[in-house]
This record gives structure tokens, sequence and C-alpha cells, in this order.
């Protein structure tokens, strides 16, 4: 390719930004119009959004990027990627035939279904933006620790960013953070159509937009009028076009971007008509070429595309704000409510025409096209960015052996927890050094204290401990450094679970393992849970530590209590959760979790954990007892066949369980208590032994799922009290696996501060009501 003249280079790539607007508009239309429709839904797609990035795609992939590149995709603009991929190889027709069917090419890009090659998912905007701010962290991280094979180059993490997307709090919040770890190596190319879904994006929020970026260190590179509009610009009185531009109205000028030539015509002799110069502008052109010229924003103009990305050097975070048309190039161009509009099936038929497509080559990869196929195919060989094929690494699973056990006679799981990795800090071992730390200013409140006090803060460059060197006496020990391995994060718990899920993806963005592990309060889960969403979407594999949680924080009130994260932790999918009570079974959840984080089918976890100190039970757990714990549960007192009563517990009220289980086996003999360490489990597996069953008819699999043998001795007519300090739904299912009646204790209103026996008795998570319940139940 570096043989290339650049006419002929820039010939090729113009060649192929028309194909790739022709294919994604087409891919869409297709869905639409072509394709048979079974259930009469709208099947859409965002032709005019797909349209407003064709050129800067087609010169970042087929020119400027490079495979060690990773990039995140505008979600709306999924067409235009999958179009580039199909030019290079990568996506079948098949896929795009069948673009948002099932098993087809996928609405958004998705790294977990489509077969592409797609590096971060998107679908939720903002959040892919922020996503390559966190990556490039994980990329130094990884670089400056040396854990990659060091073969691999430097990469620039870029996105693709909609306008409207500007207006998600996170990216701000990600950009602070981002600034606090001086991020390099970022591209974020701002597709600046001035449209959202709605309309037409504010104009005073944009004023700003650059000034906010240069505020945090950011290069601004603005792409605004094309080599035509630049040549208008300098003839006589070409500075009041310009004026003019750079003064109208958002809303105005996509209006006129929609009603062409005349319109243009009519605003232009109205405003600027005294000018002698623009009168001879609008004399030399007709209506067609003054709509191409007033239309010639930087953005779709294919040189000064390349011009912008060529000319910048180093690895400071530039941000590119690219000035472009939503839906450049077809019908409903400009239109405010052009968002999810489709071309009908006349509007196709001219565009297709104007594209040179003749029926029947609709998917020819060069059908209408100026340059020879073998020129084009030749062209793409050479293309950097695909020139060693797909570009997701591996990274090999690190061993995880049986991890230490603290043994106080009393503990929290909180302090269980930080004990374990403070443990794990003081051994020299591959877990140890592949395990990253992170959380948002809850650090030390969560117990993650001594585990940095060990292994030290990461940051670019080396910065002392003021305090330290003042001789302040602290327990912690916050030295910065390139070596250390925890990240710490201001307040914002988006940054968190971007952050994890930018750890928990470095295996196949960077070929280097990391084992990730985030705190947080338990109930700032849902401040972060699209971000978490986000991150399980695309398999990215870390570890969620929440705690405090539930009423059991007691005397902070309900402010701070969680109620339902329970139900998220069964609930989200790509996310395992336990809620262990004591701390030997952390440690077996704590290695079993970092196992399935590696696993091929595995997935991040959430681990619910308290600050109640509960005494211990003085055990060694069998092999057998530490695969109960893995599966979801084990009775801690056994029932006898055939018992009518069981009581079940999970977390921090498991004493209280405990409790009731004794006064209550005094009238009920051979009553049974279970303790479980994770619902979400048992409930997953139960129903997977059900569909199994189904489907291997006459090869059938009646072995029973792990809940049901659980239940299996408890009479058929038994009753079963559940509690758990949390929302009662988690645990009232139980009911439905042996048809057994449940009365399910736990949290449904929002609590108030107390000490536990207060709260415990207002809720009724106590003893007391306990045995109220089973003798409610008989
Ligand atoms: C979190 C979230 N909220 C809402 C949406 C629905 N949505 C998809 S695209 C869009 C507007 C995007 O406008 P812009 O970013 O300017 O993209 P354009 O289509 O103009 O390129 C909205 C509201 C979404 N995908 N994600
Ligand atoms: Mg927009």
């Amino acid at each position: 390719m570096t043989t290339l003249a650049p006419v002929q280079r820039l010939k090729l790539l113009r060649d192929l930004e028309r194909k790739v607007l022709w294919l994604s508009a087409w891919t869409v239309h297709h869905a639409n119009h072509v394709r048979p429709n079974r259930d009469g839904l709208k099947v859409g797609g965002h032709q005019a959004s797909c349209a407003s990035l064709a050129t800067v795609m087609t010169a970042l992939y087929f020119s400027v990027l490079r495979p060690e590149d990773r990039i995140a995709v505008k979600p709306h603009a999924s067409p235009v990627f999958h179009a580039i991929q199909y030019l290079f190889g990568n996506q079948e027709r098949d896929k795009l035939e069948n673009f948002r069917a099932l098993g087809g090419a996928q609405s958004y890009p998705s790294r977990t279904k489509d077969i592409d090659d797609v590096d971060f998912s998107t679908g939720s905007v903002g959040l892919g933006v922020a996503m390559t701010l966190f990556s490039s962290i994980v990329q130094d991280y990884v670089r400056l620790k040396q854990l990659g094979d060091g073969q691999r180059p430097t990469g620039r993490m870029v996105a693709l960013v909609g306008d409207a997307e500007l207006d998600e709090g996170n990216i701000f919040e990600a950009l602070l953070e981002g600034w606090k770890h001086d991020v390099r190596n970022l591209w974020w190319v701002i597709d600046y159509n001035r449209q959202s879904l709605d309309g037409v994006v504010n104009d005073r929020l944009f004023g700003r937009i650059g000034e906010m970026f240069e505020l945090v260190g950011w290069r601004v590179v603005t792409l605004k009028y094309g080599k035509l509009l630049e040549t208008a610009f300098a003839q006589p009185d070409g500075e009041h076009l310009r004026s003019w531009i750079d003064d109208c109205p958002n809303s105005l000028y996509s209006a006129l971007v929609y009603k062409g030539g005349a319109g243009w015509r009519e605003a232009l002799t109205r405003d600027l008509n005294q000018y002698p110069g623009i009168r001879r502008i609008l004399e030399q052109h007709d209506d067609a070429s003054l709509h191409r010229l007033m239309t010639n924003l930087a953005g779709h103009d294919m040189q000064a595309v390349l011009d912008a990305f060529e000319g910048v050097e180093g690895d400071q975070p530039t941000c590119f704000i690219a000035y472009t048309i939503k839906g450049q190039g077809l019908p409903f161009a400009g239109h405010k409510d052009n968002h999810s509009g489709l071309m009908t099936v006349e509007q196709m038929a001219g565009f297709k025409q104007g594209m040179g497509i003749a029926d029947g080559q609709e998917w020819e990869k060069f059908a209408g096209l100026s340059a020879t196929p073998a020129e084009l195919q030749g062209f793409l060989d050479s293309v950097p960015f695909n020139a060693a094929g797909r570009r997701r690494t591996t990274a090999p699973v690190v061993d995880v052996p049986a991890l230490p056990r603290p043994r106080d006679a009393k503990s929290s799981t909180q302090e269980g927890f930080g004990k374990i990795l403070n443990a794990i800090a003081a051994e020299d071992s591959e877990l140890s050094r592949r395990i990253v730390t992170t959380s948002p200013d809850v650090t030390v409140s969560t117990n993650l204290g001594a585990w940095v006090n060990r292994r030290g803060l990461w940051a670019h460059t080396e910065a002392e401990d003021v305090f330290r060197e003042l001789k302040v006496v602290s327990a912690q020990l916050w030295k910065k450094t390139p070596g250390g391995q925890h990240v710490e994060l201001g307040i914002a718990e988006n940054n968190l679970f971007l952050q994890l899920a930018a750890m928990g993806l470095s295996h196949q963005l960077f070929g280097a393992r990391l084992l990730p592990i985030g705190t947080l309060y338990d109930p700032f889960i849902a401040r972060g849970l699209d971000a978490l969403n986000y991150g399980c979407y695309q398999d990215a594999r870390f570890m969620v530590v929440a705690t405090p949680s539930g009423v059991t924080l007691a005397p902070e009130g309900g402010a701070h209590q969680s109620i339902s994260t329970p139900l998220i932790g069964l609930g989200q999918p790509g996310l395992l959760s336990y809620e262990p009570t004591y701390v030997d079974e952390l440690a077996v959840i704590l290695r079993h979790g970092l196992q399935y984080m590696q696993a091929d089918k595995g997935g991040s976890v959430y681990l619910r954990l308290s600050t109640r100190s509960l005494p211990q039970p003085q055990r060694t757990l069998s092999e057998e007892q530490e695969a109960d714990i893995v599966n979801g549960g084990y009775w801690y007192a056994a029932p006898e066949p055939g018992a009518d009563i069981a009581v079940v517990a999970m977390g921090a009220v498991t004493p209280e369980a405990i409790a009731a289980h004794e006064s209550v086996a005094r009238d009920f003999a051979g009553a049974g208590l279970l303790v479980l360490t994770s619902p979400d489990r048992l409930h997953a597996d139960w129903l997977a032994g059900q569909r199994n069953r189904g489907r291997t008819a006459g090869l059938v699999d009646r072995s029973p799922s792990p809940v049901e043998r659980l239940l299996a001795p408890l009479s058929r007519d038994a009753r079963i009290v559940t509690v758990l300090d949390g929302h009662p739904l988690t645990l009232s299912w139980l009911g439905s696996v042996r048809g057994h009646r449940v009365v399910p204790l736990g949290i449904e209103t929002f609590g108030q501060s107390g000490d536990i026996p207060d709260l415990y008795r207002t809720y009724r998570l106590d003893a007391a009501a306990i045995v109220d319940a089973v003798a409610r139940s008989i």
C-alpha cells in the first residue's frame, strides 16, 4: 500500500467509501423490505446514522488504523462496520442478509455474537466510548508491568462517538478519571452531525465541548470544512460565507441540508445578497452544485479526514470533532426525523441507480465502482489493519491453588476477604501477580487496605506517599508506582464497572491475563448497573465484591441498605453471584471464582459480603462440602429423611436461623437447616437440568440438580422458611423445586438506622420471627 501514489489511494478510498455507504444502506433495506417479515414488526436499522460515519470509518479502517488499535463503533453504525469487515473478507454475505435476524449480523456490534472481530460491544450509548478510556489504562498497566508477551506494539483506543452520546454523564466521569490517570493513546472521533434521535443537538452545549476536552489535557482537532468550501472561502467575500455557516444554528443548517439547493439559494440570497462575491458564487452554482458546496463538511471529505488523522502525532489523547451530515448522500439527509428513517422502496431504487448497481449485484463487493476489481482487491489485501487477520489475542490460564483460610473465632466475611487478599499479597506467585484490584474511593472501607499496603497503587509514574515522608502515622501506605497493583478510582461506580470490564478483557485485547477484583458498597451496584451489565454482555471476566450489604450495616441507615441486589445477582446473565456466611466458605468461593473467571464457559462473579462479625464454625471442609459450597448450598443441620420442616438461611442472618432451628427442632424432630451460598447457581442448575431432561427424551438424564438433591430428603408436604438480608423473592422459588410450601422472610421496604437486634426484630429477620413463620406454616 505504501507504494500507492496519494491520488491513487484517494481514488480507491473514495470508491470504498461509496461501497460502504451502499452496503450499509442496502443491509438495512434488505432486512426491512426484501427479507420476508413473519411478525409484522419493524426490523429497523439506521441508514442516516450510518451515512454520517461512512467517510470517517472508511478512512480509519482502510488506511489509518493498525492491527493493535482497538475500536468502539457508535452502536447504530453497526452496518458500516459489518460492511467494512465484509469487504475485508471477515464477514459473510449470509450474515448481512440476516442483519437483525437470528444468527445474523447484530444490530449493534457485539464481541460475543458477531463473527467479524468486534473489539468492544456497544449499544448503551456512552459506555463504549468510556470503555476505550479504561482500556487505555489497562493497556498501559499491562505494558508497564510487562504482563504481556512483549511483542505487541502499543495501540490506539479509538471511539467513534455520536454527538448526542456526549449527553451521557458517564463520559464526563470517565474523562475526569482518565485525566487523573494520565491516559494516553486515546482517540475519540465525534460524529458531529448535530442530530440525535428526537431532533437537533443543542448548539450551546457543543460550543463548550472542545473546551471541556482541552481542560482535561486532550488535543482537539476540528474537521469542519471540506476542500470545496475552503476554496469558496478563499474567494472575494468568501469570509462572509464562512461566518454565515459558522453562525448558522444547528436546526437551520439541518433543515437546509434537507431542503437542498433551492433552500440554500433562498437563505443565502436573503442574508448575504449585499456581497458581490457571494452573488457570484450563487451564479456560478446550479442548485445541485450549490447543495454539494454547502454540504461539503470535512467529515465527508476524504482528503480532509485523512489529513486530520495523519496529521496527529504522539500519544496525547485526541478528540476529533468531525462535522458531518446525518444521512449524507441519502434522500432524508439533515431531516430532523431521520434517525430511524428508512428509504422507501422507490427511494432505494433511485439510490441504487445512482450507485450504479444493477439488479442482482447488490452484494457484489466492487459493483458500481470506478476502479477495477483487481485494483480494489489488491488494495484491500494490503490494508495494514487487516494484514494479520483476526486481532483477538489469548492468554494462558493462571493456576489458582487453594487459598489461605483465616481461622478467627469470630469474623465478618468482609474482614475475611481482606485477610485472604492480604495473605495472597504476601505470596510471590503467578496468582498474586495477576490479580489487579480497583475501587471507587472505598478501598479501605471494603477491607482492601492490607492488600494495597503490600502491593501498592498503580500509576504511570512514581509518586511518594507524602504522609509517610512527613512521618505522619497511618495504617495506609499509598505509594504510587508503575508496579502497583491497585487502580484507585474516584467515586463513580460507572467508572468502576467499566474499568473492571476493560481489565476483564485484557487477555483478549492485550494478550495478558488479569484477574480483576473490584470492591464497592453493595447498594451502589445500582448506580453502575448498566455499566455492569455492559461488561457482562461482552463477556469481560471480573469479580465484584460488594460490602456492606442489606440492613445489617445497621447504623448507617436506609440510604445505604441494599435490598434487591440478591435479585440482581440472580437475574444478571454473565454474572455468577454468591453470598457466603462464613469465611471458610468465602475462601472456597474466591478460589472457584478466580477459576470461573478464566473458564471457557465461565463468566464474572459477584460476592455479596457483610460487616457483621459471626462466630465461625471450627471445621475442616471435606471435598464434598467444598463442592456443595460452590454448587450453592449445604445442610448445616441435616434433616432426617421425611422431615416436615426446614429452615433455609443465607449470609449475615444465619445465626438467627441457627437459633430458630434449635428451637424448632425441639417440636419437629429431624427439622433441617440449610445454608445457601448461591441461590443464583442453584436456580441456574435447576433450570438447566429441566431443559436438558426435556431435550434428551429417550436418553433421559435424570440426575437431579444440586437443589433437587438438597431438598430430596424432605417429606412431600414439608414446609420451608427461608431467610436472608435481602428481598424475600430471592429464595421463595425454592418451593417450586419439589412443590414444598415456602414462607419467605426478608426485606421488602426501605430500612431504618438502628442496631441489629432492633432492625432484625423490626424487619422480621430474628429468631422469633423465623420460629413464628414455622408455626404459621403448619
Ligand atoms: C443509554 C441509551 N439510551 C438511549 C438509547 C437510544 N438511542 C440510540 S441512538 C440515540 C441517539 C444518538 O444520537 P447520536 O449519538 O447523535 O447519533 P447519530 O445517530 O446522530 O449519529 C438514542 C437516544 C441508547 N441506545 N442507549
Ligand atoms: Mg448525532
